[in-house]
């Protein structure tokens, strides 16, 4: 039997939270094989609603599940975690701009990231989901000194996911055709999704599904996705976001299967003129266990040039905005 992994999730008794953790404990994250021990963290106000999803985790009775460990703190909850899945924090509510949402929730991320630095494994692997999630995986990163920097990340893929499920649609085929589909970009309507590497059943998208098409309705259904649900559902995604954050963290243990690319926010490392350090969707390739690459000698067009300097551009504001909060 295999060591069990620790994974610690906060806002474990939110939205996004009640459709993550039970997947996890079922296996679907780390492998079939894995046995996991789950560290739960919420403020506490939301102490009672915690429990009662952890009676309800009980009460699956998940062979894979070693251990539920409830905290209402990040740095009980943080001890010796594995894998830190952020994803407590405010969604952005009627009236609230980006700047707003950033103040809001940027504070939290230092205060998590010192937790993460004193308490959590040395070497453990962490996805910011709580939204501005690029500048809160830095913010985070920026407090953690004795984690690697390359450890941080920041959830795109339910936005890759959204746009093969769009393109799928389009195509009439089974979202498993769609292959190599990435964004680069912040997480935000700036974002750039790119299909210059995908396949539809082996076949070039753009073989398939026209270029205008893809240029607009497309494009745009992909930035905006994110507030139709909000206008449509009267709440933002959830289980499509639970779903890629496990989708996030399974790829980056386990690999990507027949799939070349996956979008991962990482640190840039210069790549593709990206200033060192921020945060931003790159398509990234699985080298190993909790390895990944940045894909490097891809041929950049000038539109979506254009496009990846506005999203820079953005994640620099973003920065600046958060300044006093980076260490
Ligand atoms: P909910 O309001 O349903 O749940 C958030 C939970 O986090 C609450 O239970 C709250 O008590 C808890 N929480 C807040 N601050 C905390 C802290 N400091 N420590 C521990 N727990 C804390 O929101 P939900 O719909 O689950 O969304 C969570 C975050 O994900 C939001 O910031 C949202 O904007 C973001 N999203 C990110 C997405 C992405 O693709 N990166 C997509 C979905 C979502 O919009």
């Amino acid at each position: 039997m295999k060591k069990p992994i620790r994974v610690a999730v906060t806002g474990a008794a939110g939205q996004i939270g009640y459709s993550l953790i039970f997947p996890i404990a079922a296996g679907d994250m780390l492998g079939k094989d894995q046995p996991v021990i789950l560290q739960l963290v919420e403020l506490p106000v939301a102490t009672q609603a915690l429990g009662g999803v952890a009676m309800e985790l009980e009460d699956c009775a998940y062979p894979l599940l070693h251990g539920i460990e409830l905290a209402d703190n990040p740095r009980d909850g943080f001890r010796n975690a594995d894998v830190v899945m952020l994803v407590g924090a405010k969604p952005r509510g009627p009236g609230m701009t980006r700047a707003d949402l950033i103040r809001d929730n940027g504070p939290i991320f230092t205060g998590q990231g010192e937790a993460i630095d004193q308490c959590a494994a040395e070497d453990c692997k962490v996805i910011v989901v709580g939204n501005p999630c690029n500048t809160n995986s830095l913010i985070a990163a920026s407090r953690a000194a004795r984690v690697p920097r390359a450890n941080f990340t920041a959830m795109t893929r339910l936005d890759q996911n959204r746009a093969v499920g769009q393109i799928a649609r389009k195509a009439g085929v089974a979202p498993a055709d769609v292959k190599d589909v990435f964004i680069w970009g912040n997480h935000s309507d700036t974002m750039v999704p790119d299909v210059s590497l995908a396949t539809i059943a082996g076949k070039s998208v753009r073989e398939v599904v026209s270029a205008d098409w893809l240029a607009t309705d497309f494009d745009k259904t992909v930035r905006t996705r994110g507030k139709a649900i909000i206008d449509a559902r009267g709440k933002s995604s959830a289980a499509s976001a639970a779903s890629s954050a496990i989708d996030h963290i399974h790829d980056w243990y386990l690999g990507t299967g027949d799939h070349k690319v996956v979008s991962m926010a990482v640190p840039s490392d210069g790549s593709y003129g990206i200033p060192a350090g921020l945060i931003y969707s790159f398509p990234c390739r699985i080298t190993a266990p909790w390895k990944y690459e940045i894909v490097q000698g891809l041929t950049v067009d000038a539109a979506t040039q254009t496009r990846m300097d506005a999203s820079t551009k953005e994640l620099l504001s973003e920065r600046e905005a958060v300044k006093d909060l980076l260490a």
